[in-house]
């Protein structure tokens, strides 16, 4: 008896991101089927047997197939916005007189602290929609604008909500270690043992976060002060990630691999000795030119010290109201080659296979293969270059979320 599939897309050509080629492991006449959400076969279209039985048949007409787009690093959920701060900034105003005047980040944990659940689900959907359409099936969303416990489970609880709205994966990560907040008056070790002795151990008793983050900058957190939250999410049994090397070297890749980190996130500063140490703890690079892109950096990460070493890059959109209030993934992926030179191949990589990668679901999801989710974006476009290099356009035709 002919085998039964959920749907079958047959007459498309696909991206396979498979395993570590260095192309896109393109299939011209390809077919994916799907039973139950999952890949039951993605290949070519000649070797799948003519008489498999399929609920749905979806002709493509040659269209392109890639895996679902993940975002693997976001600020999706706050309050309010800061497009007054950027008037400022274009008239002349720094960051520091912004948050001398009660702005900069300290205004959105202001706003995010006065704003419901439901409030907050509610400014963040247009955000998700966006990235929605564009094909993204997965996005990572991290806390860091409640800077108390109550705030940050808030914010948490609502990019969990966000799951329950729209059909897609969210990931969420603890960031308590973002910014200092106000009633801290200035003592970062006291705010930390507050980080790891109370707000991360509600937050991993709530079941609130896939993940524990923490910005180390100068400007936000130390090496010492990063260490003790890492130790702390490895005790509750939580894997790290890292806002490394943004503004400065500090360290911060080879700490974040040092903890076996996840990801290693911004990067702009770091040097050959990160990228090695990122390297062999398998930890992935995740570029946001976003970030780069808006507050006019122009100290680029270290792509090729990443390519030499064998690090693995992802891009993501860093959407947050203060650096990136970016909601395109796809114009990420043109920054990502503008900006950072890299290849078309690390582009559209970097926001499948590398991005599932830094959340931990590799095995899941960021490749067309047998046996992962069937999450499919299915393009409008001749070569899958078109991706990278259009801006402000998209192709997309239609998204799959789990065989959908
Ligand atoms: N790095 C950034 O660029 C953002 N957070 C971070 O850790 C800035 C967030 C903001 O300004 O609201
Ligand atoms: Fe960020």
């Amino acid at each position: 008896m002919a085998e039964r599939f959920d749907r079958i897309w047959h007459n498309a050509r696909l991206a396979t991101m498979r395993g570590d080629r260095p192309d896109l492991g393109e299939l011209e006449r390809g077919l994916i089927a799907a039973r139950d959400g999952r890949i039951v076969y993605a290949g070519a279209q000649s070797d799948f047997p003519g008489d498999a039985d399929a609920t749905e048949r979806i002709d493509c007409e040659g269209r392109w197939i890639t895996p679902g787009l993940v975002d693997c690093h976001t600020h999706l959920v706050y309050g309010g916005n800061r497009a007054h701060e950027f008037e400022l900034r274009l008239k002349g105003a720094s960051y520091e007189e912004i948050a001398r005047a009660g702005g900069g980040i300290v205004s959105t944990v202001a706003a995010t602290r006065k704003a419901t659940e439901p409030e907050l689900v509610a400014g963040a959907l247009p955000r998700l929609d966006a990235l929605i359409g564009e094909g993204v099936t997965t996005v990572e969303i991290k806390s860091g604008y409640g800077l108390n416990t109550e705030t940050e489970m808030r914010q948490l609880s609502a990019a969990r909500h966000l799951g329950t709205k729209r059909p897609l994966a969210i990931r969420t990560s603890f960031l308590g270690a973002h910014a200092l907040p106000p009633e801290a008056d200035g003592d970062k070790d006291r705010y930390i043992d507050l980080v790891c002795n109370e707000m991360l151990p509600a937050v991993a008793q709530a079941g609130l976060a896939d993940a524990v983050d923490a910005f180390m900058e100068g400007i936000a957190f130390s090496a010492e002060q990063t260490a003790r939250i890492f130790r702390a999410a490895r005790a509750v049994g939580l894997r790290v990630k890292l806002h490394a090397d943004q503004l400065s070297n500090l360290g911060g890749a080879a700490l974040a691999a040092d903890f076996s980190a996840l990801s290693a996130d911004h990067l702009e500063h770091s040097d050959g000795a990160g990228a090695a140490a990122m390297a062999k703890a398998g930890t992935v690079a995740v570029l946001l030119p976003g970030a780069f892109y808006f507050i006019r950096e122009t100290q680029k990460p270290p792509v090729e010290q990443f390519r030499s070493h064998g690090v693995r890059m992802a891009l993501a959109t860093d959407c947050n109201p203060g650096s990136s209030p970016l909601t395109s993934l796809l114009l990420a992926m043109n920054m990502g080659a503008t900006l950072f030179r890299m290849t078309v191949t690390e582009c559209i990589a970097g926001t499948t296979r590398e991005g599932a990668r830094a959340l931990g679901l590799l095995d899941d999801t960021g490749t067309l293969e047998a046996g992962k989710w069937c999450d499919l974006a299915i393009w409008d476009i001749d070569r899958p270059a078109e991706l990278v290099y259009r801006i402000g356009f998209n192709p997309l035709h239609s998204r799959v979320w789990r065989g959908r």
